[in-house]
């Protein structure tokens, strides 16, 4: 198979044994290497197509990757598998201004898609922290949210169209531009946040918005988490549509981060209460900016803030995004870390972080457990870390905070997704009735059990 692949991509589109880069052994999760038989880096649609039609003749199972950026060993290879990239299928195809629509292929990073966008005049509104490495196809496998689902939704809401491969190597062109097409099954959407298990994404349509003539930022202080909501509440109103970020610190990640990372510059003295950063964009800057300090000088006065600073500069804002933005740096600062990416209904998250963050301290005393995340979307970001152990007890800490999760009725997964971290926890969030129609699809769509093998869906119940 591997001579068959080299006849048709070419030698240097097919690499074995000491040719493969130890980075498409595994991914940002961080989890220990695994050599895939082969890695193919196929540059069109149809060499895709082809190397899938040769792996279904051979039986033979394969993990598509992107950036590798994912958090959950998704892109990881799984044993026996042959890593399929998508590095060398990249370019923004077009950018229509009229319809407000990008056509770009799967391995072309966000940033790329981000600037092509910025470049016409319009904003794609998906942003991550990864941006520059992770691809517009990792972010459609795996529904990707980050700082603007607020305002701007989802990875799967900024999607029109997809075309994708399917393990059989058959070519599923659905490249819809519509905004309405109410034409039987929604394709795409199978492909949307299943992580590669159901096919390759090999293209998409996104959608467009208009581009802001800048972004007002703000760096907050509230006294407690209802403070936190009823800001959040009051600025959705007051500042209607325009917010587009609200992203919460609690102390445990900010006074950590800003204490180990000498580069960031301290908005606000470390204190009581939490820390919120919160986005608007302005269609008018002066009109805009105005009513945004009003905003802010009127919720310090209701109480619902107990400080602020507001950016005067792309600088400053950039500065606030980088304390945010913190987590690239953990493996430097804190070493082996337990990472949750858990949501829950946006009433409940005070409760949910004292109680996460009590219980492990109370059971680990000097645990580090930092907590922060896009609260105006429900979805929290936990970070666990026991200092001084060989050891991290990641079972014990995934029992205890999958174990909340459960009992709040919240997701283990807001937007990162199961991958293989998480594949023994998705009880906590779906039905045995849910989980067993997600196989009947798996099934139904790769017979063979050829894409993504191992991920997102744990091994059936005996007897299911
Ligand atoms: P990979 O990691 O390469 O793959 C991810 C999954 O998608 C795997 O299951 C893989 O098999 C599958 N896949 C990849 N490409 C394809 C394809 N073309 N067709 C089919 N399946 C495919 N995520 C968020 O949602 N929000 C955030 O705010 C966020 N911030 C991050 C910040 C940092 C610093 C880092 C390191 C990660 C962050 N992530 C975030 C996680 C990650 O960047 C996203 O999951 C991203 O969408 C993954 O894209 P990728 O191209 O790197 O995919
Ligand atoms: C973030 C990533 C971890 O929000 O999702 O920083
Ligand atoms: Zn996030």
């Amino acid at each position: 198979m591997i001579d068959e692949l080299r006849a048709v991509l070419g030698d240097a589109a097919v690499l074995t044994g000491a040719e493969i880069p130890r980075k498409n052994c595994s991914d940002w999760s961080k989890l220990p290497d695994i050599e895939p038989l082969a890695l193919v880096r196929p540059a069109t649609t149809e060499e895709v197509a082809h190397v899938l039609r040769l792996c279904n003749r051979y039986g033979q199972a394969v993990t598509p990757q992107g950036g590798l950026t994912g958090l959950v060993g998704g892109a990881r290879p799984s044993p026996s598998t042959l890593a399929l990239s998508l590095e060398r299928l990249t370019g923004v195809e077009q950018v229509d201004a009229r319809t407000a629509t990008l056509t770009a292929r799967a391995g072309t990073t966000l940033e790329t898609v981000q600037r092509a966008a910025d470049d016409a005049g319009l904003l794609f509104a998906l942003d991550i922290g990864s941006r520059g490495s992770c691809t517009l196809g990792g972010n459609l496998a795996t529904n990707a949210g980050g700082n603007r689902v607020l305002r701007y939704g989802m990875a799967r809401d900024l999607t029109l169209g997809l075309e994708v491969v399917l393990a059989d190597g058959t070519i599923l062109s659905s490249m819809n531009t519509m905004v309405k097409n109410n034409t039987g099954l929604d394709l795409k959407q199978l492909f949307i946040g299943t992580e590669g298990t159901l096919g390759v994404i090999t293209r998409a349509v996104v959608r467009l918005h208009s581009k802001p003539a800048g972004m007002l930022n703000a760096f907050c202080r509230c006294a407690d988490f209802s403070a936190v909501l009823a800001l959040l509440a009051s600025a959705q109103t007051q500042l209607a549509d325009t917010v587009s970020s609200f992203e919460v610190m609690w102390p445990s990640f900010y006074d950590l981060v800003i204490t180990r990372l000498p580069q960031l510059r301290r908005p606000l003295a470390s204190g009581p209460g939490l820390y919120c950063l919160l986005e608007a964009t302005a269609a008018d800057l002066a009109a805009d900016g105005a009513r945004f300090e009003a905003f802010l000088s009127q919720s310090l006065e209701r109480g619902m803030l107990t400080d602020a600073v507001i950016a005067q500069s792309q600088r400053e804002a950039g500065e606030f995004w980088a304390i945010r933005g913190a987590g690239s740096e953990y493996p430097r600062i804190l070493g082996e870390i337990n990472s949750f990416d858990i949501s829950f209904r946006r009433d409940d998250i005070g409760r949910v972080v004292n109680r996460l963050e009590s219980e492990l301290a109370a059971r680990w005393p000097g645990i580090h457990a930092l907590t922060y995340g896009h609260v105006g979307d429900g979805n929290i970001h936990l970070i666990v870390n026991l200092p001084g152990v060989t050891t991290q007890p990641k079972e014990e800490i995934s029992d205890l905070v999958y174990g909340v999760v459960r009992e709040f009725q919240g997701s283990i997964s807001g937007e990162h997704g199961i991958g293989t971290r998480k594949l023994n926890y998705l009880s906590n969030s779906r039905s045995a009735e849910e989980l067993a129609f997600m196989r009947r699809v798996k099934r139904a769509v790769d017979p063979g059990n050829l894409l993504n093998p191992g991920k997102v869906l744990p091994a059936p119940e005996t007897g299911e």
